[in-house]
Formats: structure tokens, C-alpha cells, sequence
């Protein structure tokens, strides 16, 4: 647009009515065994509120009956009732302290409504993945993966369908803008340079799938370990922000799994935030390079380094290959501001 024959006040106007389109996103979670997933789903909610982001579909990526009915309680809890949900029955099948809470009745009715489980069934993840993408704008799905990789892994491995003509890599490449993923460890954890982070270690050959075979054109930005320990979620606001509705599923869910006497690390937090906010400095991003998963689980990044071009020997470049991951770094300024944010978007009442 040839911005030089507007008046002032049409620029003024342009300027400050342009805001961000929310950021679709998919929420691939393992949400069972730790319940960082729990706030990191709040979180969305609370992000969605503000028309931050766009919730189209939460898959699952654990075997467990009470996941998605869990899942739809506390969408419905926020607001969402008909988020799709998809469950991937291969999974590994994972316990959970905090799920059960889906089937507490008080007065005769479910404490925390939903319908997934009761009268409706959960989608299959990896077809609700390849609809979900198939429908959405090109290049603009984030997938915000926090546990193991058994539906992306599985999504890579597809070929065209009823929703769509193009394979999964192809369908990713047309359609995904970025994979915000938490796994791996890309910093030193209690003096070791070779921690074995669980998300990669619980099942070691769908990440490695994934890392392989990922398309090199679309990023991949990893939240290590060491970023959701920095920042441990604070026990007082567990104790004190969530008492605006007498039961909370989040603040429940909390309580059942780390007790009131634990900050629980925010892991999965983590990667919705920088997912929604890649551009608010609450993180520094590494240089540009390769993770590959090896054999015992453990994530190795190798930066990209130029290389001199066979076609034109003046040139030097990066293998596409060599620059498609990055991972967080965060300082101490930065932790205290995201620690910050975390809370308040957690803790944030439901605005529907
Ligand atoms: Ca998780």
C-alpha cells in the first residue's frame, strides 16, 4: 500500500487500530501424569480471552479414559465447550492423580460439566490433526506440543485423505507457521551436560521420529528443561488467586498432584508463552541449528555452520537442515517477567 497519500489522521487511525490476528493454535498434550498441562490449557483459555489466540483442537497424546473427558471439563469450564478433542488409543497409557476429578459430583451433578465421556466421544487425534490443518489458513497454525510426540510423529507418518490430498509433510509444510515444543534438555541440569528430560526418555522413537522428519522449512523452537525449573509456578497464588468460583478445577487439579507445599515447574507454560508471545523479549532464542534425538533420549543441537555452495564456491550458506531449530535461553531479568506473566494468565477468571 502506498502508505505517502494517506492524510495524517487515516495513518493515525491505521496505526493504532492495527493489532495482531489471535494465533490458532493446536494444543498437543499429554495431560495425565504432571499438571503443568493443566495451566497450560488455562493459560490458552485465558490468552483466547483476550483474543491473543485461537483454541481449534486439543490432542492428546497419553492413553488414559479420563484424559479427554477431563479436557472437556476444563474447556467448559472456560468457556469452550465444544473445543474438538482427539485421543490416540496407541498411546502410552499414563495414570493420573488429578484426572478423577472429572467424575466428582456434588449435589447429585458433575462439580465440573462436560459432555466428552457422558453423551459425545473424543475424535482420533491424528485425524482430528490432519482436519484441523487441512481447514485452517496457509501457514498459520502454531502446534504447542508439551509431552511425548506419538500423534505428530504418527501425523508424519500419514498420506492424503478424506481432508486432504497432501501427506503429512507435506500437509504440515502448507499449513503449520511453527511447532512450540517442550522437550529435551539443551542446558546443564545438576551438573550434567547429558540430562535425559522425560517427554523424549517416556518414549524415545516417536520424538526421534519427529526430529528426523519434521519439514526442514518450518522452525521448530524447543523449551528445554532447564526453562520450566527456572521458573516454578508459586505456591501462593495456588493458595490465593483462584478462590473467585468455590471449586476450580485448576487450583483442584494442582492440589492433588503437587500438594499445597510445592512451586511446580512450569514446563508446558513455557512453550504456550512463547508460542503467543514470540516477540515480547520474554525469551532469548539460541542460534539457528539441528536437534537430533539419539538412541538413550538425549537431545543433541548441533548449530547450523556455513558452508562454502557447490553452485557458486564465492557463496557460503546454511544447509536448510542445519537452521530449522532454535531453543530458549532466558536470564534472570527475563525469569522474573515471566514468572509474572504465568501467574496472571493462569490465575486469570474465566471472562465467559
Ligand atoms: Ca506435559
Amino acid at each position: 500500500m502506498k502508505t505517502r497519500f494517506l492524510p495524517f489522521t487515516t495513518l493515525f487511525l491505521i496505526m493504532v487500530s492495527a493489532r495482531a490476528e489471535p494465533v490458532p493454535i493446536i494444543f498437543d498434550t499429554d495431560i495425565t501424569g504432571d499438571v503443568d498441562d493443566v495451566l497450560a490449557l488455562a493459560m490458552i483459555h485465558s490468552l483466547a480471552d483476550r483474543n491473543a489466540c485461537e483454541l481449534l483442537a486439543v490432542t492428546i497424546s497419553k492413553e488414559n479414559e479420563l484424559a479427554a473427558p477431563f479436557t472437556d471439563a476444563v474447556n467448559t469450564f472456560y468457556g469452550r465447550p465444544n473445543i474438538p478433542i482427539g485421543i490416540n488409543p496407541k498411546a502410552p497409557h499414563r495414570d493420573s492423580k488429578y484426572l478423577g476429578l472429572v467424575n466428582e459430583k456434588d449435589g447429585g451433578k458433575y462439580r465440573y460439566p462436560h459432555d466428552i465421556g457422558i453423551s459425545k466421544d473424543p475424535e482420533n487425534a491424528i485425524a482430528l490433526l490432519r482436519k484441523t490443518l487441512s481447514s485452517a489458513k496457509d501457514h498459520s497454525v502454531t502446534i504447542i506440543q508439551v509431552g511425548l510426540a506419538t500423534n505428530l510423529a504418527e501425523l508424519l507418518q500419514t498420506k492424503g485423505d478424506e481432508y486432504s490430498p497432501l501427506n503429512g509433510p507435506d500437509l504440515i509444510r502448507s499449513k503449520v507457521k511453527l511447532l512450540s515444543v517442550m522437550a529435551g534438555a539443551f542446558e546443564t541440569i545438576n551438573f550434567s551436560n547429558h540430562y535425559l528430560e522425560a517427554n523424549v526418555r517416556n518414549h524415545v522413537s516417536s520424538m526421534q521420529q519427529l526430529a528426523n522428519e519434521w519439514p526442514n522449512d518450518v522452525p521448530v523452537v524447543w523449551s528445554g528443561f532447564k526453562i520450566g525449573i527456572t521458573v516454578p509456578y508459586p505456591r501462593e497464588s495456588i493458595a490465593q488467586d483462584f478462590d473467585y468460583r468455590p471449586h476450580h478445577i485448576v487450583k483442584e487439579s494442582y492440589l492433588l498432584h503437587s500438594g499445597p507445599n510445592h512451586d511446580r515447574p512450569t514446563w508446558d507454560l513455557t512453550s504456550v508463552l512463547y508460542a503467543v508471545y514470540p516477540d515480547r523479549g520474554y525469551f532469548n532464542l539460541s542460534t539457528s541449528g539441528r536437534v537430533t534425538v539419539e538412541d538413550d533420549g538425549f537431545t543433541r543441537f548441533e548449530p547450523g555452520r556455513r558452508t562454502r555452495s557447490l553452485s557458486s564456491p564465492n557463496m557460503t550458506m546454511v544447509k536448510p537442515a542445519m537452521k530449522r531449530d532454535q531453543y530458549l535461553i532466558m536470564t534472570d531479568a527475563q525469569a522474573a517477567r515471566v514468572t509474572e506473566a504465568l501467574v496472571h494468565m493462569v490465575a486469570q477468571p474465566p471472562s465467559r
